[in-house]
Parts: C-alpha cells; structure tokens; sequence
C-alpha cells in the first residue's frame, strides 16, 4: 500500500497561513508526523490563494526536506508549479497529476524520462471529469499506451479514476469499483491505481467513517494507493487490516505495528 498524505495542501488554512507567513515549524511539523504515520510520499499542493505558486513550490519543498527523506509527490494543475518543485527535489518525485489528453501525456511522460519521476494520470480529458466506466477505461488505455511509447515503465504510474463528494452523485462509488477492477486487467503488471480518499466524503457528516469504508472496498477491488489523511489513524488502521485480509501481508498480533514500521521510510 502506498500512501500518499495530503496534508501539506494550501486548501488547509494552518498551511495557507504558513506559506504566506514563511513559518517553516508549521510544514515541518506536518511532515514529520506524516512520515512517522507511515505515509510513502508527501503530497505537496501551495493552494490557490498563494501569489508566488512556483516560489512556494520551491519553499515548501526545501523546508519539508530539511527534516525528513520522504518522497515528495508534487501536487499542481500547472506544469511551471511541477518544473518549479523539479527544480529543487533532492530525490524522484511523484508527479501530481496529468489528465489523459495525448499532447499532455507526452509532455508529461517526458518529463517523467528525464527526471526519473512517476506521474498520477486522471482518467479525465479536455471534455472534463468523465462520470461513466467505458469513457474512464478509454482513458486509462490512452495513459497506458503513451507511457509505453515514451518507455515508462509501468510501475512509474498512477491511474486515478477521480472521486467525487458522495452527496454530488452517490452512483459514483459502484462505477468506480468496476473501473478499479477493469484498469488491473489493462496490463500484466498492472499499473498502480490511486485517487484522492477525502474527496468522496467532501461536505459530508461522518467524513472518517466514510473514507475508511471506502479504502477498504477500493483496496479490495485493486486500489494499491490513496491520497489521504494518514494522520487518521483508523483510518490506517483498517486499509492495513484490508492488506492483511488480501494476503498481501503476513499476520502477526502485533501487524499493524509491523505494517507500519515497514511503511516508515
Ligand atoms: N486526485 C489527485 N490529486 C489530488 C486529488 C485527487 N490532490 C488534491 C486532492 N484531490 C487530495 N487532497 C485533499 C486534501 C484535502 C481534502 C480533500 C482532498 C479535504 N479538505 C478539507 C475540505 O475540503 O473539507 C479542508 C478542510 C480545511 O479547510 O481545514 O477534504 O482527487 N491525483
């Protein structure tokens, strides 16, 4: 299972403030609690209120290195933000996130090739988030088959079907569990599947509940990954029990201890 924690995302008001304020405690803080919590990758995302996206980018990302060697999976809809947080990486990143636009794909995936990154690929398009299976699976083959022109290997991607708020259309968890299904036949590896966990309980009461209800049927159905809050520990707690029951891991009394010790890097 690879986590990816969300929290060090300008959407968060303590982090919005700390970017404007330059207050590394407040990131560095974050990023060691996230690491400790078994977190594989950081997810840093400046929001939109910064003025300065690409020198924020850069800041945040010097001032979560300077404490931890985690991963970073750098989070923005602009390239400049992406080459910008590039720039300064000491190791490879995960690059969030590419939509499944062929031109896109290959700027991307070039990226990817010269900087030994792997990249999040939305299964949307120009046309927007697509709500159906067949569109989001036509999708996910246009991601494969771009990433094997530009020679990425497989373990490099992360396909997300995209999650909406359960209470904008509550049809979406089903689809996207034949999705999930669907895209781990795409390829033999298959590639790595991810989505962004808090944004199906957006607005929602019983916001954990749902998210560690939903880690558990998306793990079962292939999902390998998530964004989310790692910080949550039932949440943690019952995706490790998920892997546990999957047989991906050994039992032990003491597994999520051990999962979790094996998650810290
Ligand atoms: N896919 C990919 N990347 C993503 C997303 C995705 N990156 C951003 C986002 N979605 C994942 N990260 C979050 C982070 C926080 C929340 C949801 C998703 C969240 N925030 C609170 C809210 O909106 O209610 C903010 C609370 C506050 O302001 O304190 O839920 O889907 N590839």
């Amino acid at each position: 299972m690879i986590a990816i924690a969300e929290r060090i995302n300008g959407m968060f008001k303590d982090v919005r403030q700390a970017i404007a304020d330059k207050n590394k405690k407040v990131i560095q803080d974050l990023a060691r609690r996230q690491a400790e919590a078994g977190a594989a990758y950081l997810d840093v995302n400046v929001g939109t209120a910064a003025r300065d996206q690409t020198g924020a980018m850069k800041w945040l990302v010097e001032t979560i290195q300077e404490v931890v060697k985690t991963p970073l999976a750098l989070d923005s809809q602009k390239l400049e933000v992406i080459k910008a947080g590039l720039e300064v990486a000491d190791k490879p990143v995960l690059i969030n996130s590419c939509q499944a636009d062929p031109e896109k794909l290959d700027t991307y995936f070039a990226l990817c090739s010269e900087k030994n990154a792997s990249l999040i690929c939305l299964t949307m398009d120009k046309e927007g988030v697509s709500q159906d299976v067949a569109k989001r699976l036509d999708n996910a083959m246009t991601i494969l088959t771009k990433a094997q022109e530009h020679n990425v290997p497989v373990e490099h991607i992360f396909i997300d079907p995209i999650f909406l708020p359960v209470n904008v259309d509550q049809r979406q968890p089903k689809i996207i569990l034949e999705v999930i299904q669907q895209i781990r036949l795409m390829s033999d590896p298959p590639p790595h599947i991810t989505c962004g966990l808090s944004n199906i309980s957006q607005g929602a009461a019983n916001r954990s509940l749902i998210n560690r209800t939903a880690v558990v049927m998306f793990a079962a159905a292939g999902m390998d990954s998530a964004i989310c809050d790692v910080l949550d520990k039932e949440l943690m707690d019952a995706w490790i029990t998920a892997e546990m029951l999957l047989n991906k891991m050994i039992y032990s009394d003491d597994y999520i201890k051990a999962a979790i010790a094996s998650l810290r890097r």
